[in-house]
């Protein structure tokens, strides 16, 4: 059974993983519009895999004896700038992503449910992967830097690639 405290932070962060899923399925959308179909392919999956890290906990939540709550979202941004502004706002994402989940697992020590501790390790290696994944591409994105065919290739590159 987990405590209302841990029932409350696992609800957090539900909340987190639906806003990912959301905030990357407009930026799929986005990149779809402009040409990027690679980019958006590659970001269509990276936001079902976001509503699968959610379900994972709404599952959890419920399982435990908790209750999930589904919460209702802010509208995401629907204009970006540009591809390396997209991947920019990615990787910060994923790096506050970072810090909300060491925040549940910091409640879970407090209050010793090992339990909810273990499930949450998942998502720690998850963000690892995550954070890695979104550097790489930034770091290729710095190199291509504005040469079209560069991109081009990314674009290609990255329809073909696996968001983690
Ligand atoms: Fe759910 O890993 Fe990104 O946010």
């Amino acid at each position: 059974m987990v405590s209302a405290h841990i029932e409350n932070a696992l609800n957090g962060q539900i909340e987190v993983e639906a806003r990912s899923s959301q905030y990357y399925l407009s930026m799929a959308s986005w990149a779809d519009t402009k040409g990027f179909s690679g980019v958006s392919q590659f970001l269509y999956r990276h936001s079902d895999e976001e509503r699968q890290h959610m379900l994972k906990l709404i599952h959890y939540v419920n399982e435990r004896g908790g209750k999930a709550v589904i919460p209702s979202l802010d509208k995401p941004p629907s204009d970006f700038d540009s591809i390396q502004t997209i991947f920019k706002d990615l990787f910060e994402h994923e790096q506050r992503v970072t810090r909300q989940i060491n925040e549940v697992v910091d409640a879970c020590l407090k209050e010793k449910d090992y339990t909810t501790h273990n499930f949450m390790q998942w998502y720690v290696s998850e963000q690892i992967e995550e954070e890695a994944l979104a550097r790489n591409i930034l770091d290729k994105l710095a190199l291509i830097g504005n040469d079209k065919g560069g991109l081009y290739l990314f674009d290609r590159e990255l329809g073909a690639m696996q968001s983690h």
